[in-house]
C-alpha cells in the first residue's frame, strides 16, 4: 500500500467483558455477560464464549440468560472501563499523532508519515496489537485500508484478535458482495428503498449508477455512489488537534429534520466565527460533527476556496456537509462545527496585495462580521444572533455546550 493512505481502525474485543475477565481470571473461558442483572437489565457486553449461545450487546438480560442459563452476569463498572480506555488510547497515540476516537473502545489511526518508525501498515498493526496486549492484557481487532469506511468494516471481519487488510487495488472486488447495510450511514430506510429497486449489495449499488442514486437521495446518493467505488475522503480528525476550534451542543431532545439541523449549525457557526474574529484568525477547513440517538458519530470536512471568519460562509459549508449525511428517519443528539487550517488576515492581505497591488478595502462582509462579533463579545451571545437561528435553539437553551475536542474518547451508549 506504499504511496496510498493507510488508515487503521482498531476496536477492542468484547471490551467490558474482557476487562472483567482480566480483573477476575476465574472468569476466563466462561460465558460472561456484563450488564444489569435485574428483570429489566440489558446486556452491555458479551464474551465470545457467550456469543456462541447467541448472546450479544443490547439484548435484554432475560433473553440472554434464556439462551445461556449458565452465563456469569457481572455488574458494569464504568469508571474502570474509562480508565482502561485511556490506557488503550495512550498506546494508540504512540503509533501516530492522528488518532480519532469513535467510542470508548475504538479509534481510527492514520499512519501517514509513520512508515520509517513502524514499517509498512501490517507491521505497524501487529506491533500495535502486541503493545495493547502487553500493556493492558487485552486483545483488539484491527482493520487496514486506504480509507476510513473500509478500515472500519475490515476490523470487524475477523474478531476477536483479528487483523484484516483490504489491500490497495482490491477494494472493488471486496465491496462487490458486501450488503449495503454495512456501509456507514446507510440506514434501514435507505436499505428498504433500494431493496425495492433490486439493490442489495454494494456491487448492485455501483451498477445502479450515480444518476439514479442522486435522483433518489440527492447529495446522500452521490456520497453512497462514491463509497460503492471505494472512495471516502473523510480525514482522520485527531481528538487533540491543537489547531482547530469549534463548538458543539448536546440536545436534551433529539433533533429531527434538515431545517432544524441547519438552525443548530447556524448557532454553532456563529460562535465559531466570533472566536475566529476574537483571535484575529480565519480558517479554510470546516468540519461538521453529528451524532445520532444511537450514538453513531459522523464527521465530514471540506476546504473552502479561501480562509474565512464569516459565520455565513462557515454555516453554508456546514450545511453542504450535512447534505451528505443520511438524515432520513434519524434523530440527532449532538451537532458541532469546528474549523481548522488557520490563516491570519494580515498574511492573507499581504498575499492579496502581491496579486493586486492596487489593494481594495476589505470586503464589506468581513467588516460586518467584526462588528457583529464585537457586539456579542460585549453584550453576550443573545445580543445579536442571526434571526434564522430560532429562539428555541439558541445557545444556552439546548443543553451543555462543550468544546469540540474532548480530552477523552467519546463514550458509547451504556
Ligand atoms: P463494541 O465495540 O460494539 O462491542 P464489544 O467490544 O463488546 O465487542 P466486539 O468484540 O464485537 O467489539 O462496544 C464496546 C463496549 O461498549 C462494549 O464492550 C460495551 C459497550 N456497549 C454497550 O454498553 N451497549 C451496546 O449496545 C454496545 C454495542 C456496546
Ligand atoms: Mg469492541
Ligand atoms: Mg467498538
Amino acid at each position: 500500500m506504499s504511496g496510498a493512505r493507510a488508515i487503521l481502525h482498531v476496536d477492542m474485543d468484547a471490551f467490558f467483558a474482557s476487562v472483567e475477565v482480566r480483573e477476575d481470571p476465574r472468569l476466563r473461558g466462561l460465558p460472561v455477560l456484563v450488564g444489569g442483572a435485574g428483570r429489566r437489565g440489558v446486556v452491555a457486553a458479551a464474551s465470545y464464549e457467550a456469543r456462541k449461545f447467541g448472546c450479544r450487546s443490547a439484548q435484554p438480560m432475560a433473553v440472554a440468560l434464556r439462551l445461556c442459563p449458565h452465563a456469569v452476569v457481572v455488574a458494569p463498572r464504568h469508571e474502570l472501563y474509562a480508565e482502561v480506555s485511556r490506557a488503550v488510547f495512550a498506546v494508540f497515540e504512540r503509533f501516530s499523532p492522528l488518532v480519532e476516537g469513535l467510542s470508548i473502545d475504538e479509534a481510527f489511526i492514520d499512519l501517514a508519515g509513520t512508515e520509517r518508525l513502524w514499517g509498512p501498515p501490517r507491521r505497524a498493526a501487529e506491533a500495535l496489537q502486541a503493545a495493547v496486549l502487553a500493556e493492558t492484557a487485552l486483545t483488539c481487532s484491527v482493520g487496514i485500508a486506504g480509507v476510513k469506511f473500509l478500515a472500519k468494516i475490515a476490523s470487524g471481519m475477523h474478531k476477536p484478535n483479528g487483523l484484516t487488510e483490504i489491500a490497495a487495488g482490491s477494494e472493488l472486488e471486496f465491496l462487490a458482495t458486501l450488503p449495503i447495510g454495512e456501509l456507514w450511514g446507510v440506514g434501514p430506510r435507505t436499505q428498504e428503498k433500494l431493496a425495492r429497486r433490486g439493490v442489495a449489495t454494494v456491487g448492485d449499488l455501483r451498477r445502479f449508477g450515480e444518476a439514479a442514486l442522486v435522483e433518489m437521495f440527492g447529495a446522500h446518493g452521490l456520497h453512497m455512489h462514491r463509497l460503492s467505488l471505494g472512495i471516502d475522503e473523510r480525514a482522520v480528525v485527531p481528538d487533540r488537534a491543537a489547531k482547530s476550534l469549534g463548538h458543539e451542543d448536546t440536545y436534551a431532545v433529539d433533533v429531527v429534520g434538515v431545517p432544524e439541523l441547519r438552525r443548530c449549525l447556524l448557532s454553532q457557526a456563529t460562535r465559531v466565527a466570533d472566536r475566529l474574529v476574537a483571535q484575529g484568525l480565519r480558517a479554510r477547513c470546516v468540519c461538521l460533527k453529528i451524532r445520532d440517538g444511537e450514538f453513531v458519530t459522523e464527521t465530514r470536512q471540506c476546504t473552502l476556496p479561501r480562509a474565512t471568519d464569516d459565520h455565513r460562509e462557515i454555516h453554508g459549508a456546514a450545511c453542504r456537509l450535512l447534505e451528505a449525511v443520511d438524515t432520513d428517519g434519524r434523530g440527532f443528539r449532538l451537532t458541532g462545527v469546528s474549523v481548522s487550517q488557520f490563516e491570519s488576515p494580515q498574511a492573507e492581505q499581504q498575499q492579496l496585495d502581491l496579486l493586486a497591488p492596487a489593494s481594495e478595502p476589505p470586503p464589506r462582509s468581513a467588516a460586518l462580521q467584526a462588528v457583529l462579533s464585537a457586539v456579542r463579545e460585549r453584550h453576550g451571545h443573545q445580543a445579536l444572533f442571526p434571526a434564522e437561528a430560532g429562539s428555541e435553539r439558541r445557545p444556552g437553551t439546548t443543553g451543555a455546550i462543550t468544546h469540540s475536542r474532548p480530552s477523552e474518547p467519546p463514550k458509547r451508549r451504556r
